[in-house]
């Protein structure tokens, strides 16, 4: 594990995490990690949880350092969309973490709607799923489905 990777929590400090789990660069909330976490928990994952307002580079570097078998990224501050179109470009830019699975969800824009071109365009650029605000059953079922650990 590198050393200089932060986290708000952590599942269990002894285990590689299976999931990375994080907010965007611009998002102060903090209680929709903490769900996520939890949700994920309960499914068997061991999460590291990185909390609100992450660089996109710190993202980026504990991917590198922890290499999870998914990263969940969360935004419900209506600037998701574009933070998360950032965040995956310099994710898929590093060939090491080209396969990942990586996927993101809350309310990712202003006007409260699944907007379809949005979901395009965030799986155009490399998320592997988009999840609405609501889909939280649907996102359980994508996680369980999710291995322990990255295949390398
Ligand atoms: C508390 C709160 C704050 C607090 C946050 C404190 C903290 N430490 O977290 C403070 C006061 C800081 C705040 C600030 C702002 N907030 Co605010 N905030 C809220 C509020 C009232 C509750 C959020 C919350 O904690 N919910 C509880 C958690 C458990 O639920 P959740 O956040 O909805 O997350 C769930 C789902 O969204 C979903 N989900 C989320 N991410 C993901 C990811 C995946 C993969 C999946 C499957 C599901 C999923 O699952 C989560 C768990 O159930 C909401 C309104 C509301 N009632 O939701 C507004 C709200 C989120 N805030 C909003 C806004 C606009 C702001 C500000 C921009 C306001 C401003 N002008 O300054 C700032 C943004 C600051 C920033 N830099 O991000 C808007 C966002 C609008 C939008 N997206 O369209 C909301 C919806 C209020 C509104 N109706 O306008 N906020």
């Amino acid at each position: 594990m590198n050393s200089s990777v932060g986290s708000m929590n952590s599942s269990r400090v002894d285990a590689a995490p299976s999931v990375l789990l994080t907010g965007t660069s611009s998002d102060a909330h903090t209680w929709n990690l903490v769900h996520l976490q939890l949700v994920l928990e309960e499914i068997g994952h061991t999460v590291a949880n990185l909390g609100p307002c992450v660089p996109d580079e710190l993202v980026v570097e504990s991917c590198l350092g922890l290499r999870p078998a998914l990263v969940v990224v969360s935004s419900v501050n209506g600037h998701g969309f574009n933070d998360g179109l950032r965040l995956i470009r310099v994710l898929r830019a590093r060939p090491e973490l080209a396969g990942t699975t990586v996927v993101i969800g809350g309310k990712l824009v202003t006007d409260g709607l699944r907007n379809v071109g949005m979901v395009r365009r965030l799986t155009a650029a490399g998320y592997d799923r988009v999840f609405d605000d609501g889909e939280l059953p649907a996102f359980r079922t994508f996680a369980a489905r999710t291995p322990d650990r990255a295949v390398s």
